[in-house]
């Protein structure tokens, strides 16, 4: 039997390739975002391979989430994989001077969004049983701290620790759950993040090899093809040219640090 794919940011980058693999691999595709011209495009181009049903929509939004889950096709209902891939950063700059409204939006997307989708899609997912995934769109920016990654880290730190428990919760269903966690990848995000100016997000990817969004779609294939009775609960994966830096020292000769006391 066909399996299917539930994809969120489907307009875009990994979700798009993601949505294009698993069409060619036979799956059938629900693929959701807010820009429908570019849902309708995809759907037109993979909707000669297998069957395409669209989602335009804000997962931001628990109510526009659940009326399309549950309005969903009786022959789209029997969800194999979810990949909870839709998210963003914004304001690439030192907390102390982004704007509120834009910590909101990526709070209330890469979380509030990403618990939407998941609760209004887990009865599907139950129902499906053995063999069953979620895959979450985690980052390594959910791990390891660098400037200015301020909340987008720390809602990528959630997607880490909310896969895990998810996974104690649905322990004993079969259905399957990972954070999947790349490192820098050149797709439409750092165009996002930096407020569409694209000589900005070139930069980003200057001088190196990233990760190509279809990396990451072969890695979301590959966990979701696994054996039933293989779990991967976390990937971190990365382009050969990224590794860690040191701790940063602050140094300033001019004014230097009040040596500790020692207490007795
Ligand atoms: P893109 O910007 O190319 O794609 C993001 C997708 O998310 C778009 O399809 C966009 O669709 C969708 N989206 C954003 N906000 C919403 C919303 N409120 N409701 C519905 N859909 C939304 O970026 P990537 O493909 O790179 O990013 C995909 C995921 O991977 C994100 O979660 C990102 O944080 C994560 N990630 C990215 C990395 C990178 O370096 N690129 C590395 C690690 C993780 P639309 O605008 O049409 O709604
Ligand atoms: C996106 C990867 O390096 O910009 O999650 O944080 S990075």
């Amino acid at each position: 039997m066909k399996k299917t794919l539930f994809i969120t940011g489907a307009t875009s980058g990994f979700g798009a390739a993601t949505a294009r693999l698993f069409a060619r691999d036979g799956w059938s595709v629900v693929i959701s975002g807010r820009r429908d011209k570019r849902l309708q495009a995809l759907r037109d181009e993979l909707s000669f391979l297998v069957p395409v049903h669209t989602m335009t929509l804000d997962i931001q939004d628990s109510d526009a989430v659940r009326k399309a889950v549950d309005a969903l096709p009786q022959n789209f209902r029997n969800i194999h994989t979810l990949v909870n891939n839709a998210g963003l950063a914004l304001a690439p700059d030192a907390m102390q001077r982004v704007a509120l409204s834009d910590l909101h939006t990526m709070i209330n997307t890469n979380i509030t969004g990403l618990v939407n989708v998941t609760h209004a899609l887990l009865p599907h997912l139950i129902r499906t049983g053995a063999g069953a995934t979620i895959i979450n769109m985690g980052s390594t920016a959910g791990e390891w701290p660098y400037p200015g990654s301020h909340v987008y880290g720390a809602t990528k730190a959630f997607v880490k620790q909310f896969s895990y428990n998810l996974r104690s919760d649905l322990q004993g269903t079969g259905v399957r759950v990972t954070d999947l966690a790349p490192g820098i990848a050149e797709t439409e995000f750092s165009v996002v993040r930096n407020g569409g100016d694209r000589s900005a997000a070139e930069a980003v990817y200057e001088g190196t090899v990233p990760l190509t969004a279809w990396d990451v779609a072969e890695q979301i294939a590959h966990i979701a093809n696994l054996p039933d009775h293989i779990n991967i609960n976390r990937v971190e994966m990365v382009p050969v040219r990224q590794a860690w830096g040191p701790y940063a020292i602050h140094r300033d000769a001019t004014q230097p640090s009040p040596v500790p006391t020692q207490e007795a």
